[in-house]
């Protein structure tokens, strides 16, 4: 389909820890996913970093070096995605709940992480974000303002505002097909685009997922299988055809 003045169209595509998976990094609502070794209200709200500083350190402190490990690599699902980015000619924009840095490193560019980042740390006094690799701890000074001990996971815990929101509906809106990959569609305000996008554009909506979400019953169009196998081919298709699905 293109738009009113011949154009390609524009793409939103959404992704979730599902694309991450067959890159060996853990999910959270699978069986053994990472919500069920830990409490999310212990690791991921305000109130649990409050409470306990150093476990929260600690299980970013995990998850950062688990992705430094070599053996941690964008999968075919992640190429796929840069690939269409880098040859639709129309406007792609990724928008990931994810904080690793796979996209980035598969090529992706036009990316928004709207719940943050693994590799940033952010300055509870002076609010500076900077990268941040290594382990962090409450003996850590932020480089900014000097402050020790008020840096925080650059990363959207619950109950706080996603990043980059005004962007995001923009994008939604002016879209004509979005698609939501490997994410199983619990988390709000993400789990909430395929409905805004039915109830204010004419976007075909996809679901790319190993299994159908909460929200599956929304799409239009429904592919199931490892992300590694049906998104390259889903993409290779919107490719070939040139034409967004109507
Ligand atoms: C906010 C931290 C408001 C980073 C995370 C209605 C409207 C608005 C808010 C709410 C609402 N209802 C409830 C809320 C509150 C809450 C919420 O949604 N709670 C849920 C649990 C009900 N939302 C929030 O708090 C959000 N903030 O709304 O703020 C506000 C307003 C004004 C002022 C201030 C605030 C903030 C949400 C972000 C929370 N942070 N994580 C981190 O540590 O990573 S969320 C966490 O879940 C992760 O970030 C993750 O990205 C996210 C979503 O999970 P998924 O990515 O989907 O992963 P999951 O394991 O669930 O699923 C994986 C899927 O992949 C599965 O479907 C599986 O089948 C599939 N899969 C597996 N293998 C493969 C595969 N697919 C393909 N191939 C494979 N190989």
């Amino acid at each position: 389909m293109r738009d009113q003045g011949g154009n390609a169209g524009s793409i939103v595509v959404l992704t979730g820890a599902g694309i991450s998976k067959e890159s060996g990094l853990d999910t959270f609502r699978c069986e053994g996913g990472i919500w069920s070794k830990v409490s999310l209200e212990d690791v991921a709200t305000p109130s649990g970093f409050s409470r306990n500083p150093a476990l929260v350190h600690a299980f970013y402190n995990a998850r950062r070096e688990k992705l430094a490990d070599p053996q941690i690599v964008p999968n075919a699902a992640h190429a796929a995605l840069a690939r269409l980015e880098q040859e639709w000619p129309g406007e792609v924009m990724l928008v990931t709940q994810n904080i690793d840095d796979l996209h980035e490193r598969a090529g992706s560019r036009n990316l928004l992480h709207m719940h943050g980042e693994l590799a940033k740390v952010r300055c509870g006094r002076c609010e500076t974000v900077i990268c941040w690799r290594d382990e962090l701890g409450l003996d850590d000074a932020c480089p900014a303002c000097g402050a020790v001990g008020r840096l925080r996971p650059h990363v959207v815990w619950f109950g706080e505002m996603p990043l980059e929101m005004e962007r995001i509906y923009q994008a939604l809106d002016r879209c004509q097909l979005f698609m939501s990959i490997g994410t199983s569609g619990h988390v709000y305000p993400a789990a909430g685009f395929v409905s805004h996008v039915r109830t204010y554009t004419r976007a075909h909506t996809v679901e790319l997922n190993l299994e159908p979400s909460t929200g599956a019953s929304l799409f239009e169009e429904t592919v199931y299988g490892p992300a590694t196998e049906v998104v390259p081919v889903y993409i290779n298709a919107l490719l070939r055809g040139g034409q967004l699905p109507d």
